[in-house]
């Protein structure tokens, strides 16, 4: 019979009693050591190597671009509930900026300006509670000059609002007549599937304020956050204006059953929204015109935002369609969704017009 055939009461009485005593008693006085090394690395802080291992890991993943049509359902709020509420009135506001479009802009710099952002564009204060999760909505294509601008302003501004925030551009695909309102119904739809947002920021690529005092929240009624202009000289051009940066609650949002989809080119959507608000009794609250300058990138119009000559006809019939066509009727195809550091892409087939 061969040696490992031998049953374990045989393969125990071979060995002599003292060696399997001796290795017994230096097993445990092992074991004892390694808890006592764990305990003590452990209690002082230091990193083991597994850990490091997990961190590694980690960071790979954060700077990894996770391409993919689903969303992580959840961003990481762990100890969050213990924070105190941040104040009313952020103290790291610093009041009127100057804002310009001249100097080149990379990428990587922004991103190393804001080590704070994680994966995605998401931003939580870390010595308080924020009193609102804000999803900011940018409807796009081909604006990429315009949204580096908008990426290094808005996210130091953003973080000095104290606000939790994640940025979503969705981009619409192809190179069809472009529906800004619609694109505004699926940030909505799209932000909610990754975080439990209670705001929702709406702001035109190539448009910052001048003031961080102009907050990027929810107010009691919808927000003109857009309300001084500079190229309609610091003012509004008429009273019910509605374009460039709006904040609703989800409840406002929902209120309205959400923007128009049918706005096929330039011009209109903004003031059927208007008209959506001023149908549900609420109005619109703004800054006063000095906190609430902004500057716009100069730009010509785009190929396939040709004004809608429809646009008259849609606008008289607002109280009529809105109920039927709004968050409620919405459809779309997300094409891909990416994850870069200082935003979300979520590029989506909208469809063509009807015929
Ligand atoms: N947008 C894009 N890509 C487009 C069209 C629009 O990203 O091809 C987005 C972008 O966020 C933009 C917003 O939709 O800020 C509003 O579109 P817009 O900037 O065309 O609208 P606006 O009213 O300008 O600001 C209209 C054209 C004015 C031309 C003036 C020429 N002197
Ligand atoms: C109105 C448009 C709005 C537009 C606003 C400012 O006339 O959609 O001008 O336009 N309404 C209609 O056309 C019905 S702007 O000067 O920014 O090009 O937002």
């Amino acid at each position: 019979m061969k040696e490992s055939l031998l049953p374990v009461s045989n393969v125990t009485a071979v060995l002599p009693g003292g060696f399997l005593h001796k290795a017994c008693k230096f097993l445990v006085a092992f074991c004892a050591l390694h808890l006592c090394v764990v305990l003590i690395y452990y209690l002082s802080g230091a990193d083991f190597y597994i850990l490091q291992y997990f961190r590694r890991n980690q960071q790979f993943q954060n700077d990894t671009i996770i391409n993919s049509t689903l969303l992580p359902t959840a961003i990481s709020t762990k100890g969050i509930e213990e924070l105190n509420d941040c104040p009313t009135t952020s103290p790291l506001l610093v009041g009127p900026l100057n804002i310009v479009f001249s100097m080149p802009l990379d990428l990587e710099d922004i991103r190393k300006t804001n080590p704070d952002v994680t994966d995605g564009g998401h931003y939580i204060p870390k010595n308080c509670k924020a009193l609102q999760k804000v999803a900011i909505i940018i409807p796009f294509r081909n604006r990429d000059d315009h949204l580096k601008y908008w990426l290094h302003y808005m996210h130091p501004i953003l973080q000095r609002q104290q606000l939790d925030y994640g940025v979503y551009v969705i981009n619409q695909d192809g190179d069809k007549t472009f529906n800004r309102a619609k694109l505004l119904n699926i940030g909505y739809v799209e932000s909610l599937k990754e975080y439990a947002y209670d705001c929702f920021v709406f702001s035109d690529v190539d448009l910052i304020p001048m003031d961080d005092r102009n907050i990027y929240k929810c107010f009691k009624q919808p927000r003109h956050l857009s309300a001084a202009m500079d190229k309609f000289g610091f003012g509004l051009p008429y009273n019910q204006y509605f374009g460039g940066v709006s904040a609703l609650s989800k409840n406002q949002f929902l209120e309205i059953n959400g923007f128009p989809n049918n706005y096929w080119g330039w011009g209109g959507e903004d003031d059927d929204i208007y008209n959506r608000i001023a149908s549900r009794s609420m109005y619109i609250s703004r800054p006063d015109t000095l906190t609430g300058r902004c500057r716009m990138i100069r730009h010509n119009r785009d190929n396939k935002n040709e004004p809608n000559p429809q646009r008259f006809d849609l606008l008289a019939h607002t109280r009529q369609t809105m109920n039927s066509d709004g968050i409620n009727s919405l459809s779309y195809k997300v094409v891909c969704t990416t994850r870069f550091p200082l935003y979300t892409n979520i590029t989506v087939d909208i469809g063509l017009p009807p015929s």
